[in-house]
């Protein structure tokens, strides 16, 4: 799976074995799409942001109401969400740019099908010390019907099984959404966990800085505590849903590749999981 840009066909399009991987695992990695500087520039600049701490607006706070513990890593250093929507700062415009970068569009336009539309963005610190994200299946949060979302994960830093790197279950990108259960809190900075399927396994995706994990919006993925000393694992993370969708979580703004609004009906009441089902920002 760990395939390089000779796998893109003329940097315009995924080639046919990447797509059938794609279809098959739910998940691939192209290497050194960005390039490690343009990772330390996109490092250095949500850093600078992050330096007073939390910032009022763009950082997450709170989950759900209960905020960070004083002694929780992740209470200086909360996911910023949806910084693209922040252009007056330096962090806005450049994950705007990330959202909207024309070497990602081909991509995902091959992965999807249909062309993408860009809805959210995130950016995860993750400094030593600091809990992971419960497994989950992005779409059941999203709500994207028909159909299902992808993600753009790209790795700030190398990112691997000592810092917390990516888990993924290949596979269950053919599953349904599952309702999940409560995960562990001392484990888990998210509250919902879905636990891999009998007779499927987990697999890490190691990462080094530029690398971009795209993946499906059912395959069940998250990642666990960054059990290193002093490493962060920061990744610029992206969501889209294909243009055709018929509804999408009323949380997002779907914009196109010009960054133009494209209207899509809110899924509104209880998704699959009844009232169990949150809708939106996981
Ligand atoms: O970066 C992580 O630890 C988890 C990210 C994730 O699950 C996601 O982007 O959907």
């Amino acid at each position: 799976m760990n395939l390089g840009l000779a796998n893109i066909a003329n940097n315009d399009t995924v080639d046919a074995g990447l797509l059938c991987e794609f279809q098959k695992d739910g998940y691939i990695v192209i290497r050194g799409l960005y390039t490690s500087e343009e990772a330390a520039q996109i490092r250095d600049t949500f850093m600078k942001e992050a330096q007073g701490g939390p910032v009022p607006g763009l950082s997450e706070i709170s989950r759900g109401g209960i905020r960070y513990d004083p002694s929780d890593p992740l209470s200086y250093y909360p996911r910023m969400m949806n910084p693209h929507r922040h252009t007056h700062l330096a962090v806005g415009k450049i994950a705007l740019d990330f959202l909207l970068n024309p070497r990602l569009q081909p991509i995902l336009t091959a992965l999807l099908g249909e062309e993408p539309l860009g809805v959210q963005t995130m950016f995860y610190f993750k400094p030593a010390g600091a809990r992971g994200q419960a497994l989950h299946q992005d779409n059941f949060y999203l709500r994207v019907s028909p159909g299902t979302c992808i993600a753009a994960w790209l790795a700030v830093d190398d990112a691997d099984e000592d810092n917390g790197g990516m888990v993924v279950v290949p596979g269950t990108n053919l599953m349904k959404i599952v309702c999940p259960e409560k995960a562990d809190p001392s484990k888990f900075f998210t509250a919902e966990l879905v636990n891999t399927p009998e007779g499927l396994s987990e697999v890490p995706v190691r990462l080094q800085a530029g690398d971009i994990l795209f993946f499906n919006g059912s395959l069940i993925h998250g990642s666990y505590s960054n059990a290193s000393k002093d490493r962060f694992r920061r990744s610029l993370i992206a969501h889209y849903v294909p243009r055709y969708s018929h509804e999408v979580w009323e949380g997002y703004h779907a914009i196109d590749f010009s960054g133009n609004p494209i209207a899509i009906a809110p899924a509104v009441g209880g998704g699959p999981c009844g009232t169990l089902q949150p809708g939106g920002i996981h």
